[in-house]
């Protein structure tokens, strides 16, 4: 086979890129390890930022997020008891966040590539990429016990984390940065009415919480365990009393409680790789850089590389402009330690550390800085609104 852009992950990052990319006309072959179904099972983010927005209308797949996702103007966060209002619209101008799951997001673009009759691939497996520091890469794989191989121009490693594409770079090229937390997040999803309209970020004594929602009817709680701890140890029961117990007691008392449709622990961690290329080989999202999810940050991450890689290569095939291809890498990561350095501030300023040390009492103090007037305020939102998108010129 022959296309002109091979994308190995079918996640946001993949799907996303291919949609615009099949928009200009520039040809492009999906390919996953794993089923559709198994993909749209992940429940993972859901507070989107604009300029995502903006890329999702640009990919013609935004009409069901305008139409059900909520528009947020304001978060909460609540610190032993106390809450604080960033009201983001007044903050920053006039943006906004949009509540919107990424499993709809996935769900979208899904539809959206079986109607471009692009080919993908999926449950395919040894996916290798090949060749990237020639002209002429390709990218082998196994489908129903049948060796494939596609001849392409140029691979985007949309693969996630645990992917083939950042492994398959030679030792030596990349220079890995990482930090693990010593807690991680246990989520709850379920069938009932969200606590409040806003999201709320929690600090207490016993660790951080988070109220967050899928729809007027479909809650998203999360609450920060210790590494080690382990899901099976978290009865549904065991959760909401602990929710209850770190949330103020107004939204305690508020809480509707109900069976889980889904519960899981992610740990927590900050990662990034430089460069995120090599050759004709590309990194986006999770397969080059992974954020604790704190400043929901990590798909919009992912968004902003397809953003950049996808304005690039638009003006490769059709100005010629082979010259931006090395830059790939130094504008994503811009606006991506921009938003590693995000994360690990909330993270570090929201969470216990389980220390008891002077840098708990300092971060502590740290939060309480930060939310004590609109201008301290203002540099919180900001950032959690999503800095601009860099322009490619
Ligand atoms: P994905 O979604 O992991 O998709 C990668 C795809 O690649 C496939 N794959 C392979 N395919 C072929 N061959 C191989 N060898 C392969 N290895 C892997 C996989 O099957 C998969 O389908 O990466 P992508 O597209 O870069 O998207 C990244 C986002 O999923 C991630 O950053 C966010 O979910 C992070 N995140 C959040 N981000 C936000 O912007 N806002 C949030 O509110 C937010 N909340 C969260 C989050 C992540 C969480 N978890 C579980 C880590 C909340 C949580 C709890
Ligand atoms: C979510 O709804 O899953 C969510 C929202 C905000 C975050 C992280 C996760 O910061």
């Amino acid at each position: 086979m022959k296309t002109q852009v091979a994308i190995i992950g079918s996640g946001p990052s993949g799907l996303l890129l291919g949609q615009l990319l099949s928009r200009q006309g520039i040809d492009n072959i999906i390919l996953d390890r794993v089923s559709p179904e198994y993909i749209l099972g992940r429940i993972r983010a859901g507070v989107i930022e604009q300029g995502f927005v903006e890329l999702m209308k640009e990919a013609g797949v935004a009409e069901r997020m305008l139409r059900e996702g909520e528009i947020h103007h304001e978060v909460e966060i609540a610190v032993h008891g106390a809450y604080h209002t960033i009201n983001l619209t007044e903050l920053t101008g006039g943006k906004s966040v949009t509540v919107y799951g990424q499993t709809e997001i996935t769900h979208d673009l899904m539809d959206a590539r079986e109607e471009s009759g692009q080919l993908s691939y999926y449950e395919a497996e040894n996916v290798v990429p090949h060749d990237m520091k020639s002209d002429k890469p390709y990218v082998t794989f196994e489908k129903d016990g049948e060796e494939h191989r596609i001849d392409c121009d140029y691979i985007a490693g949309c693969d996630g984390f645990h992917g083939v594409c950042r492994q398959s770079i030679p030792a030596g090229v990349l220079t890995e940065y990482e930090r693990v937390y010593p807690f991680g997040w246990l989520g709850l999803l379920s069938d009932t009415p969200p606590v409040n309209f806003e999201l709320i970020y929690v600090k207490s004594d016993e660790g951080f919480a988070l109220c967050s929602k899928r729809s007027a009817s479909r809650s998203r709680y999360y609450i920060q365990v210790p590494l080690d701890e382990k899901v099976e140890n978290w009865s549904d029961d065991r959760f909401w009393e602990e929710l209850k117990h770190r949330l103020p007691e107004d939204a305690a008392q508020r809480l509707v409680t109900g069976p889980s449709l889904e519960k899981s622990i992610a740990p927590l961690r900050s990662f990034v790789v430089e460069p995120m290329q090599h050759g004709r080989l590309f990194l986006l999202g999770d397969a080059a850089h992974i954020v604790p999810p704190t400043g929901a940050k990590g798909l919009n991450l992912a968004a902003s590389d397809v953003n950049t890689l996808y304005r690039i290569l638009t003006k490769v095939y059709k100005e010629g402009r082979t010259d931006l291809l090395a830059r790939y890498s130094e504008i994503t990561l811009r606006r991506v330690w921009h938003g590693v350095r995000f994360s690990w501030w909330m993270t570090n300023m929201l969470h216990h550390f389980y220390s008891d040390s002077i840098e708990d009492k300092i971060r502590d103090s740290e939060l309480n800085f930060f939310l004590a007037s609109d201008h301290r305020r203002r540099i919180l939102a900001e950032q959690y609104v999503g800095l601009p998108y860099e322009d490619i010129a």
